[in-house]
Formats: structure tokens, sequence, C-alpha cells
């Protein structure tokens, strides 16, 4: 009979056990949905312009232009293309000249181009992203020493740019903010397995070259900058972004929304790959404004391309143009709208998962010390 009772005893303490597992899983996965319909009065009614088709065009032309290596031809005929598919978008086109000269090597002439539109506004959000690409494919198997095509690396990210101008120029009377588009040079030419782009530079150099310089191109005692936006790889196939750990953790969290309610979970996953990345967001901390890089793990992701001849037109999807565009077009309008009264600066996310998950953990842990314990 003892014998029985205590068979019975430990049937009801794994019995336990088990209901706590499930349990903190049904936490976890509660407090998970939970937080989709918190937000869920977000993006309600927005009409969304941007077409990945237009965008996916753009990239094509630009790998039709050519290589888009600083020093050569192709490289101003992409800059005179990007300011003319700009122009017809936004108020005014500006260039920003400049020049990268490395001890012991040639003068290289490079240009940062800047739309803005909607400039009567005090706010200005920004939107960046590289638009040089890579003159070596130092991790591809075959002639590394030859460029890359950057369709996602640099025309991707350049594409969702100019066809995110076309669909905002349509709402600027309910727009409360600027948008400038900065198309940023000089970003992929840096030192990544023994080679060089071009010898001696470094990534990201053209950007901190415009930081330096921002007070040119607006009047601080009128206008603010609100937060930087870089697009950098969004338009491969498989795309998940992941969390750049020195972005701001509040416009990680309203841009990841504004995905997820748009139904893109994949993309903007829940728990994100965390990576340090070297991108043109960096310099922009320096203003003292929220900054992202929006990127995949083009180190160890799906997306298997990255400075190789195969970061061509074929591993480009459509819809991963569209899943960035949609969103960012939708940040925009859900947070700068006439009717909106949102702000994605105190995003209240709650106790954090983790935190469900750890009470979870320690109630398991605690329940097999007593069980264990009793047993004795
Ligand atoms: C990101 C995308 N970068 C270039 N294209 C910068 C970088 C390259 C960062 C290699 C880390 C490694
Ligand atoms: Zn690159």
């Amino acid at each position: 009979m003892t014998k029985f009772l205590k068979y019975i005893n430990k049937v009801t303490a794994v019995s336990i056990l088990i209901m706590l597992v499930n349990l903190n899983i049904l936490i976890v996965y509660s407090a998970n949905t939970s937080h989709h319909e918190q937000n869920s009065s977000l993006n309600s009614g927005q009409i969304l312009l941007f077409n990945e088709i237009n965008a996916y065009n753009h990239i094509s032309s630009q790998l039709d232009i050519g290589f888009r290596v600083p020093g050569t031809v192709e490289h101003d005929l992409c800059a005179d293309w990007i300011r003319n598919q700009i122009n017809s978008h936004v108020d005014s086109v500006l260039t920003h000249n400049f020049t990268i000269q490395k001890e012991g090597q040639s003068a290289y002439e490079c240009q940062n181009i800047l739309g803005k539109l909607n400039t009567d506004k005090e706010k200005i959000v920004i939107l960046g992203a590289h638009w040089d690409s890579r003159n070596v494919s130092e991790k591809d198997y075959i002639d590394r020493n030859l460029p890359i095509p950057g369709a996602n690396d640099g025309a991707s990210g350049v594409a969702v740019l100019i066809e995110l101008a076309r669909a905002l120029s349509f709402s600027t009377t309910n727009l409360t903010c600027q948008v400038w588009f900065l198309f940023i040079d000089a970003e992929d030419q840096g030192y990544t397995n023994g080679m060089y782009g071009i010898q001696d530079w470094g990534y990201v150099e053209g950007s901190p070259i415009f930081v330096e310089n921002i007070e040119n191109f607006y009047d601080p005692s009128e206008e603010n900058l609100e937060c930087f936006i870089l697009l950098d790889m969004v338009g491969g196939t498989n795309l998940t972004f992941i969390k750049e750990s020195r972005s701001d953790d509040n416009l990680h969290n309203g841009i990841f929304t504004e995905g997820r309610l748009l139904g893109y979970n994949e993309s903007f996953p829940f728990t994100p790959k965390i990576m340090s990345i070297n991108d043109d967001h960096i310099p922009f901390t320096e203003l003292d404004i929220p900054v992202v890089d929006l990127i995949i793990d083009f180190l160890y992701g799906d997306w298997t391309h990255h400075h190789t001849h195969s970061d061509d037109l074929s591993n480009i999807d459509p819809e991963s143009l569209k899943i960035t565009g949609r969103t960012i077009e939708s940040f925009i309008k859900t947070y700068y709208s006439n009717d909106s009264n949102q702000t994605w600066k105190e995003s209240d996310y709650g106790f954090p998962i983790w935190g469900y998950s750890l009470i979870g953990l320690v109630i398991v842990v605690m329940a097999t010390v007593i069980f264990l314990y009793r047993k004795k």
C-alpha cells in the first residue's frame, strides 16, 4: 500500500512538473499575443502606395548602368540617374561632393545625394541607403578581383528609397514631418577577407563626412532631426531583419511592430538575432538622434550572396522590397500624420518576454527541488 502511495506521489509530482512547463509555455505565448493586440490600434486605415515592381525595376536599372564603384564612369552615371529619379518626387535635390584620398593613393571624387520632401515642416525623418557597390567579390570562389553586381548590397536600398519618395509624395499635406532621402556614397569599399574594395579605404567613408557637414543642409534653429533609418540589403530572398545592437530600442520596436501589424512576422521576428554591424547609421549617433540599421544577417544568415557575384537580380525577391517599403511607409504615416497622436519614442512593451520565461523557469526549478527533497 505504501509503495502504491509513493508511486501515486511520484506520478502527481511529474504531472505537476509537466503542467508547470506547459503553463510557462502558455504564459510566454500569451505574452507574445497580447503584445500584438496592445498595438492593434496603430496603422488603421492606411492606404499604402509602395509598389514593389517599381522598386524591382529600379534595381534592374542600376545593374544596367554597371558597377557603381567610385572613380568609374558608371559611378557618376548612377549618381545622375538617382538625381533624375528622385527629382520628380521631392521638393529639392542637393549634392554633397567630397573627395577621399588615402595617404600615397589617388583621389576619388564621391557624392552623397539628398532629396528633401515636405520642406516646410520642422521635424526631419532621414531615410538612408548606400548607393556605391563593392569593387571586389572577396567572398566568392572565382574572380575575386572583379566587382559585385550589388543588387541587394547597394541597389535594393536605393530602389526602396526612390519608390518610397514616390509613395509618400502623394501624402505631403497630411504628413507632419519632412522626409529626407539620403543616398550615401563610399560605404562598401573596406577591408574583408584580405581584400580592400579600394586600397586603404574603410567601410562607411561617406556618411561621416555628411554628418560633419550636416549644418550646410538644414537650419537647426528652425528644424529638428527626428531619427535616421538606414536600409541596407533589404531586397534579398528570405528576408529576416536582425536587431543591430547600436540601433535605438524604441525606434527598432516601432518599425518591427509596424511590420508585424502588416503581417510580416517572419521578416520582423519577436526575437531577432542581435548583431553589431559597422554601417552608415553609426556616424548619425554623433548627432544624438535615434538611429536604426534595417539589415539582415549577411554573415551567417540564409541569404548567402554577400560580396559575391551572385548578389544579382536572381537573388532578389520583390516581396522583400514590398515588406520593407510598406513597413517604412506605414511607420511614417502612423506616427507623422495630422490625425495621429502616437509616438514610437515611448513604446511600452510591458514586462519583457524573457522575464515571463525566467519566472516560469524559477517555478519549475523550485518545484523540482521540493520534489527531490520530499523524496529523500
Ligand atoms: C555592410 C554591408 N557592410 C558592407 N555592406 C559593412 C560590413 C562589411 C560590416 C563586412 C561588417 C563586415
Ligand atoms: Zn557590402
